[in-house]
């Protein structure tokens, strides 16, 4: 190689090694290779050679050339690892920090609450049960031997669909449940003695107040077999009362009362006390109604194929916000439903922090 060849390569090829990206490498790629690059134009003054001279000079080039080109690929594989590796440094992630706290969600009051009844007649061997949201006017209504001109059927207590299937319904229009009776319903027409499960799930009336949401939550519970009695009611609901509040020797008293799909019925009262504005619950010289429940009526069983002569059994419901607030010392129920960041912070639950059945609650 001629002794000018040579410096071209050299040059070339410090050039190559001195490009400090891939721009740089580029650009020295087309002064060197381009159509105006130095070897090309070398190239070009081959063809004013003779045959033998351009034959040697030819293959000089091309052995350059070829060195060049081989140089700058091995920069530009160096480059772009570079790059890559600078890249990946830049993006290096500590998969090993803690959680930011104050990024932590929460578990809805709500959802909680739910969550501890679950497990509370989990424990006593009820399943859960669901249905859907919009059911007919049998399930919700007339199966329970609540009769037509009750006041709960009435449009201003009930949220009515408009009747644009009525076939759906067998003539009457669908509504959203106003309680969680239909589930049960359904179990008992589906299923045979005997039954155990607890139904929670979403319920709408259309009442709104400081007490009152047109969307709530109830959690009801049902239980046929050919023995159960009042005594099993009794028990199975003092000791679900006590073992929700955490309080071993809450007083429960049952309060006679009426239900059209209970026979007898009774509401549910703890113990409390009310000392200067505050409640406690617990002990004391009052009373505070928690939950509804009744002998299942021999009506509502026939209503579901189930014979009132061999079968029986008891039923509850209570409403999930209402136990949540008097357990948690909630002031207001409207906040349940408003999504505001605040509130949920303070009375939502982290999922380690939250009470469970297994670290006793
Ligand atoms: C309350 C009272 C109650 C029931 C719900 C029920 C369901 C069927 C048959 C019989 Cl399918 N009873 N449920 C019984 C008594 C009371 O709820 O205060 N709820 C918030």
């Amino acid at each position: 190689m001629s002794d000018d060849l040579q410096h071209l390569k050299d040059e070339t090829i410090t050039a190559v090694k001195a490009a400090g990206d891939l721009a740089a490498l580029e650009a020295v790629r087309v002064s060197a290779l381009g159509k105006k690059g130095r070897i090309t134009g070398r190239m070009k003054t081959l063809g004013g050679l003779e045959p033998a001279a351009r034959k040697a000079a030819g293959q000089a080039l091309n052995a350059l050339k070829n060195a060049v080109a081989e140089a700058i690929e091995a920069r530009k594989t160096e480059l772009a690892d570079a790059e890559l590796g600078a890249r990946l440094a830049g993006e290096r992630l500590d998969v090993t920090l803690p959680a930011r706290p104050d990024r932590l969600g929460r578990i809805h009051p709500i959802s909680q609450t739910m969550e501890e009844l679950v497990a509370i007649f989990g424990e006593m061997g009820f399943t859960v049960a669901e249905g859907p949201d919009i059911e007919d006017d049998y399930h919700n209504f007339t199966a329970l031997n609540i009769p037509p001109e009750h006041p709960a059927r009435q449009e201003h207590d009930t949220f009515y669909l408009p009747a644009l299937l009525p076939m759906l319904a067998g003539g009457s229009r669908m509504v959203l449940r106003t309680h969680t009776s239909p589930v049960q319903i359904r179990t008992m027409k589906k299923s045979r003695p005997p039954i155990r499960i607890i139904v929670p799930g979403r319920t709408f009336r259309a009442d709104s107040d400081a007490t009152h949401s047109p969307m709530f939550h109830q959690v009801e519970g049902l239980v046929i077999d050919e023995s159960s009695h009042m005594g099993h009611l009794k028990g199975t609901l003092i000791e679900f009362c006590r073992a929700f509040f955490g309080v071993e020797d809450l007083p429960v008293r049952f309060r006679p009362s009426y239900f059209p799909f209970t026979e007898p019925s009774a509401e549910v009262d703890i113990g409390c006390t009310r000392a200067d504005g505050q409640l406690k619950i617990g002990h004391g010289d009052d009373w505070l109604e928690i939950l509804g429940c009744g002998m299942v009526h021999p009506k509502v069983l026939v209503n579901c194929g189930i014979d009132p002569a061999r079968y029986q059994g008891f039923a509850f419901g209570m409403g999930v916000e209402r136990i949540a607030m008097l357990k948690y010392g909630m002031p207001d129920l409207r906040p349940f439903f408003d999504s505001d960041q605040r509130w949920l912070r303070h009375y939502g639950f982290l999922p380690l922090e939250a009470p469970s059945l297994v670290r006793g609650l």
